[in-house]
């Protein structure tokens, strides 16, 4: 893969790599991940409030973010099927070590899908064992507006994470609050009846078993 050319967010740790992946390799990706799906289907998980999510999830890898009435944790099955969550595949992978340069790799992948008006709510990742490891963010299909802004609260900023983008919270962006404003339908028809899969990587090693909020 060519290495993909990162811009300037101006936004102290909050990077972003447009377009990536190439149209192939968004395809080839995409398969791996409907493979795995297949295994590990889509679910609709409740906030602890009990409020179904607009956003369907499942995961790869040894751990998987889930939330549901005791709250927000990492756990290695699937809440459904019980079984555990299907490998993160090696592109991935790859991706990780090329893009972070972190030699720790990712233990969480959480997969999200979007149909419809499906979007997510500005929040932290903060469920990680280790906060200073990133999180990086793959997005397959429908352009989505991405909104972004401090931790603290305050200001937000909104940016357009297109099929093949790739983002990531470091360092001083890794908690910032975002989220997902909405999609621009028809922007992309990589995904059979529209819609949007975005993958985040994480490491949240340690923190199974574990609640927030
Ligand atoms: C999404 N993304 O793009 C939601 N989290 O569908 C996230 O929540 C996210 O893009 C952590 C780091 C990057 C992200
Ligand atoms: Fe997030």
């Amino acid at each position: 893969m060519a290495e993909p050319r990162e811009i300037d967010t101006g936004l102290d740790g909050f990077r972003l790599w447009p377009g990536a992946l190439d149209p192939a390799a968004q395809a080839a990706l995409l398969a791996e991940v409907r493979a795995a799906v297949a295994a590990s289907p889509f679910y609709r998980p409740v906030t602890p409030g009990g409020r179904p999510f607009s956003v369907r999830m499942t995961n790869l890898g040894p751990l998987g973010w889930v939330s549901d009435r005791d709250g927000y944790r990492y756990q290695p099955t699937h809440p459904v099927t019980g079984q555990a969550w299907p490998a993160i595949p090696d592109i991935l992978l790859d991706l990780w070590r090329d893009l972070t340069g972190r030699a720790t790799p990712p233990d969480a992948c959480l997969v999200n899908l979007y149909r419809d008006d499906a979007k997510m709510g500005l929040h932290q990742d903060r469920d990680e064992a280790d906060l200073t490891a990133p999180v990086l963010s793959v997005s397959l299909g429908d352009t989505a507006m991405f909104r972004i802004g401090p931790a603290s609260g305050g200001a937000t900023r909104t940016f357009r994470l297109a099929s093949g983008d790739i983002c990531a919270l470091t360092g001083p962006a890794r908690l910032a609050r975002h989220g997902i404003d909405r999609l621009l339908p028809g922007s992309s028809r990589l995904l059979d009846g529209g819609g949007r899969i975005n993958l985040t990587l994480r490491v949240a090693g340690g923190a199974a078993g574990q609640t927030s909020r």
